[in-house]
């Protein structure tokens, strides 16, 4: 397999409920456009905790890619200190709102190889290729990364202006049964659309960004 993308467990226990991670799984869906293996984890889930146990302990992947908001940095940081323990020649990226704006201080303080600013889908594919070609990083478009002991910033990634131009989200690794956010979430607020029915499940549309 040529990368793992893993979200994080939550860390507070807010009882929001959890969902699906939809930035990691438009990352999913541009990775297997460029034929790159990829196997998507959601370790809220304890099926896939045990997978991803599994596959550092039978080594089965060399590349990470991991995503942060703020509420996830512990766990992060516990995922990143396990992968390097098992697997110490592995590179992890890091992506998400969180480690956009904290890239320098995250890669001076924790084992983490790569950080991806801003929107994912085509620079993660590039990174891929870098790393599995052995390439130089200095040119691939809007990351910051480490390289001895420098912390290196590339030029910026242009947005992306035209969102048809990118897969949708890969929906089919997910498995739906196993998130409860909608209602929770909702609920929480008293604007929950339809009378309690806990058979109610939804998923995000974005239309911009
Ligand atoms: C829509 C939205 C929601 C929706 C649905 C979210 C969803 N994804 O389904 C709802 C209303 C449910 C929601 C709820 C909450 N949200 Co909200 N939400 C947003 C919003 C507006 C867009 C998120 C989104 O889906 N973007 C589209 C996807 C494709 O982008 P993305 O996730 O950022 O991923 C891209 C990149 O970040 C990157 N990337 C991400 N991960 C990785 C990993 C790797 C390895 C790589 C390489 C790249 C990468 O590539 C992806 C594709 O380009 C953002 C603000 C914003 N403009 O980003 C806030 C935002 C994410 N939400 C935020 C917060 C705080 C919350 C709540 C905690 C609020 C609350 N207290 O209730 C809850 C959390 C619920 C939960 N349990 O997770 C904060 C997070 C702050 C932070 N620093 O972490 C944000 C940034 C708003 C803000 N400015 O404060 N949210």
């Amino acid at each position: 397999m040529d990368i793992v993308l893993i979200n994080p467990p939550n860390e507070e226990n807010n009882n929001l409920g959890i969902l699906p991670p939809l930035g990691l799984l438009y990352l999913v869906s541009a990775l297997k456009s460029k034929k790159i293996d990829v196997e998507f984890l959601d370790l809220n889930i304890n099926s896939c905790y045990e997978r991803f146990n599994d596959i550092l302990i039978k080594k089965e992947a060399n590349i990470f890619g991991i995503s942060c908001f703020t509420e996830q940095r512990n766990s992060t940081i516990g995922i990143v200190d396990k992968i390097k323990e098992l697997i110490p020649e592995s590179k992890i990226i890091l992506g998400g709102v969180h480690v956009s704006f904290m890239a320098t201080q995250i890669l001076k303080n924790y084992k983490v190889d790569i950080i991806i600013d801003g929107e994912g889908e085509i620079t993660i594919c590039e990174v891929v290729k870098a790393l599995k070609d052995n390439e130089d990083l200095n040119k691939v478009n809007g990351i910051v990364f480490k390289h001895c002991s420098n912390i290196i910033k590339t030029a910026s990634r242009e947005l992306i202006s035209d969102l048809d131009s990118i897969p949708w989200p890969e929906w089919n690794v997910v498995d739906f049964d196993q998130y409860d956010f909608y209602k929770k979430y909702f609920n929480s607020f008293g604007i929950y659309p339809i009378e309690a029915d806990e058979e109610i499940r939804g998923a995000s549309i974005i239309t911009s960004r």
